[in-house]
């Protein structure tokens, strides 16, 4: 079989993950692609030993509400260590994009800054929808896969950063 090849290089750390609390949000747009970045999530970080009952799923109409949707969860729920947003934007023929992976890409960032915590961008932006699959289980990668192991990364250095305080 054809090895799948993520785009980064990616490392998982797979020890000390039992006490993270991870909070996922799907985009439901393009959701055959999105479901697959969050079977992609899911399955890496129980891999890496976060149980399941720590990981809670949220499912959002778009892409666009996910900065907004990782910030209800983290003032909802201080137990959250983490959040990763997963979506799948593809290039159409008005400027929806531009607006849309905008601001989501600047959403995102923001809620982690404001709240301090991890709060990871999943979100594929494709010219095309076969550049998507690719990335989504294909012949790519999995950027869910990759999301999750950014968020296991951050979450170590976090610890690491606060450990004295
Ligand atoms: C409206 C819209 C369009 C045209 N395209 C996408 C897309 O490619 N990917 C995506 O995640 N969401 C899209 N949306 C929906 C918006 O993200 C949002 O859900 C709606 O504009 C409602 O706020």
């Amino acid at each position: 079989m054809e090895k799948k090849k993520n785009l980064s290089n990616i490392f998982v750390p797979n020890t000390d993950n039992a006490n993270f609390k991870i909070g996922i949000i799907v985009s439901m747009w393009n959701d055959q692609v999105t479901n697959a970045l969050k079977e992609g999530a899911l399955t890496t970080l129980e891999e890496a030993g976060v149980p399941k009952n720590n990981l809670f799923v949220y499912d959002v109409p778009g892409s666009f509400e996910l900065p907004s949707a990782a910030a209800m969860l983290l003032d909802a729920n201080e137990d959250i260590d983490a959040v990763i947003c997963l979506g799948c934007i593809i290039q159409g023929e008005t400027r929806h994009f531009e607006f849309i992976a905008q601001a989501v890409a600047n959403g995102i960032a923001k809620v982690g800054v404001e709240y301090t915590v991890p709060v990871i961008f999943g979100v594929l932006t494709c010219n095309t929808a076969e550049q998507a699959t690719d990335r989504a289980g294909g012949k790519l990668g999995n950027k869910g896969v990759e999301a999750a192991a950014s968020c296991l990364q951050m979450l170590h250095t976090h610890k690491r950063m606060y450990a004295k305080r």
